[in-house]
């Protein structure tokens, strides 16, 4: 079994505790993703007590679907906490780029924050990146061409994960770029396959411990978004249209073994760097 297997093993060893500040469309289906894949999903925005439970938590996951002001407040101090106690922040700017007040968020939030993990659709990193691309609501409209390279230079320069997600998905540390080829088109015909994916990061990243090097991160991360997509292809595979399908997402994430995640994955290096 390589490291894809020993992540796997990891996150259902330790249960993880993933604090996220997510949004209303997806709260339930994030938590019960979190569940399935064998880690621990707490849902807490209250100002009062989100820097508490982000340092006490293995990793935060911010995700800005549903923002407003006190949504924004909340991510905000949380996100501090978890820097000032070194707890992997993973952040999903969903819809960056469909609004202004969408757009400065992002943009503010990755810059005061020290973010491990940075996670959207194609159009959605290429916005915020400012390297092209388009999105539609909260639907990704288009990927610039360059995207990799642009990935790599923001993750070099900020030192974290970068990832954009889509058919194939892109993954980097700033170094090396990584083209991931598992998934099935099923996910993008249910809403929060995205939300889920950052939410279940956030439980990899967790498990690489606080402080981890970059470069560990995205083996974590990699081994994140394989088991994901490997259980959307079992999904799928036994499904008959959307429903069933997030269904049969939570029964193949909580049946997902080591050696499936690692005979099916599909990881390549695109760029060495
Ligand atoms: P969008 O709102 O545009 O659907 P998103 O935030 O939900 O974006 P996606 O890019 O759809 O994010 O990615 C979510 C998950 O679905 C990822 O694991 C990705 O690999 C997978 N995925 C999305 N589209 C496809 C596809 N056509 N084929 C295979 N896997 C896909
Ligand atoms: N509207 C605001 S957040 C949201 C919608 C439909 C869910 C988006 O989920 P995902 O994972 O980006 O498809
Ligand atoms: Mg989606
Ligand atoms: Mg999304």
């Amino acid at each position: 079994m390589t490291d894809i297997g020993e992540w796997l093993l990891k996150v259902r060893g330790e249960r993880p505790l993933v604090h996220n500040i997510t949004n209303l469309v997806v709260t339930n289906v994030a938590a019960n993703a979190l569940l399935a894949i064998g880690a621990s999903p707490v849902m807490a925005y209250a100002e009062e007590e989100v820097a508490d439970m982000a340092r006490l938590a293995q990793a935060l996951a911010l995700n800005m679907g549903t923002l407003d002001q006190r949504v924004v407040a909340a991510m905000r101090r949380a996100g501090r906490a978890a820097n000032d106690a070194g707890v992997p922040v993973v952040f999903d700017p969903v819809g960056v780029g469909a609004t202004p007040y969408r757009t400065e968020t992002a943009r503010t939030l990755c810059d005061e924050l020290r973010l491990a993990v940075l996670r959207g659709n194609a159009g959605e990193i290429g916005v915020l990146l400012g390297a092209g691309g388009a999105v539609k609501g909260v639907d990704a409209a288009g990927a610039a061409a360059g995207l990799p390279q642009a990935m790599r230079a923001y993750a070099a320069e900020r030192g974290c994960v970068v990832v954009a997600t889509g058919e194939t998905d892109y993954v980097t540390d700033g170094k090396t770029v990584w083209a991931l080829r598992n998934g099935h088109p099923l996910l993008a015909a249910v809403t929060g396959s995205g939300c889920q994916l950052t939410a279940i990061l956030g439980a990899f990243v967790g498990v690489a411990g606080r402080g981890a090097d970059v470069a560990v991160q995205a083996a974590a991360v990699i081994a994140g978004i394989t088991c994901f997509n490997v259980a959307a292809e079992m999904a799928a595979a036994r499904a008959d249209g959307p429903g069933t399908f997030q269904a049969r997402l939570f029964d193949a994430l909580y049946h997902l073994t080591p050696e499936d995640a690692v005979a099916r994955a599909r990881v390549e290096v695109l760029d060495e760097g």
